[in-house]
């Protein structure tokens, strides 16, 4: 288990002169992290991600803004993950976690932006004197801001770490480095550290305990059956595999029978390589060495461990996908029946909702809405608009098709669970495991490691095996196309991507090829996250879907003249 440094900078620094020791510090740590000249930046869905030898000047700014927002806020501490997530080994990324664990405030995201784009070291000094005088942040008074700080398993990891604590000296911030974490297990940390332990005990130990206890007591007490539960899971290659290694081992052994594959994590070149939740659900197949039993469940974490998928090969040896739509639906069934058996004091106020992105299977949606109805809710790509939506309702369960989820329960719903009283087994029992899954998911952000837990543990109550799960409805064939165009960002979109607004006269078109086809829907965005442009089609059939795929990338070329 990885230990932590505690780095505490400027506890010599003279109160007094704080913005001269800025202007100091940031002169004798700027020259190797100045940004070479050709290279641009965004802040983009899940912060800066690129190729990683291009990132040292990038992360030595995004720690003066970490200190900067630690300030804003009155020294609540603020998290720094430096991962690049399911993407090849050379690159990384960083992004900056909010007080209470959720994504950086959207408006500060162009102010990373701005700083990780300027040349030179007096063009950062000043952009900061013009941000703290903006918000009202005094460098001159002395106090510190409050920064964790971890990394996914990449090669360039402790170096970026260096250059982004680099960043955070300028500012004499406090900062903790927990290296080796997956994102998750970050978001939990700064929740913890800002409720002061309400969420949780502040350590990595404190993390497997609250999950692990949950886990036990709803399998003791609601889980009937005298074997234990059985998975598979690969780990990508990543962090996620020595943490989910450590839980299982050490926290849950009497009810989990795990094997772990792709768990090389020491070998970064093999990070995310034919494996992993993001190369399950792009092609549809078993990453490499598993070689499936049929009707077993399998799970893909992703390199940070911040998705998960599901899978099994039915009894023809057919590879099936148990996708984030599959584990909104599960989850999104589950609560509903929950509710439905406790007080009517509860069960007539609680709003179950579901959130999903337009790449959510239009069968999951229909099977949310008409079979369990509970009302759909479909926001932007990006886990800080799912997870906005979400806090809406009293149970808000929000996942992209992709895997990234979570569930979140509203402080007033948790607080009537403290207080109601049931009058039949049933209703303490509803209660009951409704409290635990509030404890057993990690409402700060999706988590491959919870929400396997989670799952596990519902497939255990309901006594429902890989295909019983499966068969709540059948996704309607898809398919996600890119293409490269000069200029991604003329694609611009409205009412949640489902609809273009420019390049001009393209969305009649799309709208024009779709209605030619059963079941047919599509729809273009600029992803986030490459240089490209995403078409989504689906259709009743497999033939149709590939046609309306085809027929909409061509729309795209030629709207851009390719
Ligand atoms: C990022 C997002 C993910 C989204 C994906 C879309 C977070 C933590 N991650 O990985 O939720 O599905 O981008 O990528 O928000 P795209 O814009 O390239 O299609
Ligand atoms: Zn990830």
């Amino acid at each position: 288990m990885p230990h932590t440094n505690t780095i505490e900078i400027s506890s010599d620094q003279p109160t007094t002169t704080t913005a001269m020791s800025f202007r100091d510090q940031l002169h004798a740590l700027y020259a190797p992290h100045q940004k070479p000249g050709h290279l641009s930046f965004t802040y983009g869905t899940a912060g800066f991600r690129t190729l990683a030898s291009t990132l040292d000047s990038v992360v030595f700014t995004v720690g003066i803004l970490a200190s900067l927002r630690s300030k804003y806020l009155n020294g609540q501490t603020i998290g720094i993950m430096i991962t690049a997530s399911h993407n090849p080994p050379q690159d990384n990324g960083i992004k900056l976690i909010d007080p209470q664990g959720e994504m950086l405030e959207a408006s500060w995201e162009a102010y990373a932006t701005k700083l990780a784009n300027l040349g030179t070291e007096e063009e950062v000094f000043a952009e900061v004197e013009r941000l703290a005088q903006n918000l009202g942040i005094d460098l001159n008074d002395g106090v510190s801001g409050n920064v964790i700080i971890a990394r996914d398993s990449r090669e360039s990891g402790l170096a970026l770490t260096k250059a982004t604590i680099d960043g955070l000296k300028t500012m004499g911030t406090k900062v903790t480095d927990y290296q080796l974490l997956t994102t998750p297990e970050l978001h939990y940390l700064v929740k913890c550290i800002n409720t002061q332990g309400a969420y949780g005990e502040v350590s990595e130990v404190g993390y497997y305990k609250k999950l692990s206890t949950a886990f036990r007591n709803i399998y003791e007490n609601f889980v009937q059956s005298d074997s234990k539960i059985q998975i598979t899971i690969d780990a990508a290659n990543g962090i996620g595999g020595p943490k989910a290694e450590t839980l299982f081992t050490e926290y849950l052994s009497q009810y989990v029978d795990f094997q772990l594959v792709n768990n090389q994590y020491q070998d970064p070149q093999a990070l995310n390589v034919g494996s992993g939740a993001d190369f399950v659900k792009t092609n549809q197949k078993l990453p490499n060495n598993i070689t499936p039993e049929p009707l077993k469940l399998y799970a893909s974490f992703d390199g940070d461990a911040d998705r998960v998928v599901f899978y099994y090969v039915d009894s023809n040896s057919v590879f099936k996908l148990l996708d984030g739509d599959k584990i909104a639906t599960l989850l999104a069934g589950f609560f509903k029946d929950l509710v439905s058996k406790s007080p009517a004091k509860l069960s007539e106020s609680c709003q179950i909702g579901v959130v999903q992105t337009a790449y959510a299977n239009g069968s999951s949606t229909n099977h949310i809405t008409d079979v369990l109805q509970v009302p759909v809710v479909c926001t932007p790509t990006g886990v800080k608009h799912l997870h906005h939506e979400a806090a809406k309702f009293d149970i808000g369960v929000y996942f992209e098709a992709n895997g990234h989820g979570t569930v979140l329960f509203s402080e007033s719903l948790l607080s009537l669970l403290q207080t109601i009283e049931p009058s039949t087994p049933q209703e303490q029992r509803s209660i009951q495991t409704l409290i635990e899954i509030s404890n057993l998911i990690n409402q700060t952000v999706g988590d491959a490691i919870s929400d396997l837990l989670t799952v596990l543990i519902v497939l255990s109550i309901k006594q429902w095996t890989p295909d019983n799960w499966d068969e709540s409805y059948t996704d309607l064939p898809n398919r996600l196309a890119k293409v490269i165009v000069p200029d991604r960002h003329v694609f611009k979109t409205i009412n949640a991507e489902r609809q273009l607004t420019s390049p001009k006269g393209l969305q009649l078109q799309i709208d024009d090829a779709v209605s030619k086809y059963n079941g047919g829907r599509s729809f273009v965005r600029a992803s986030g996250t490459e240089d490209a442009v995403r078409v989504y089609a689906e259709a009743a059939s497999k033939s149709e879907c590939e046609e309306l795929s085809k027929e909409v990338c061509e729309l795209v070329k030629s709207s851009v003249g390719l």
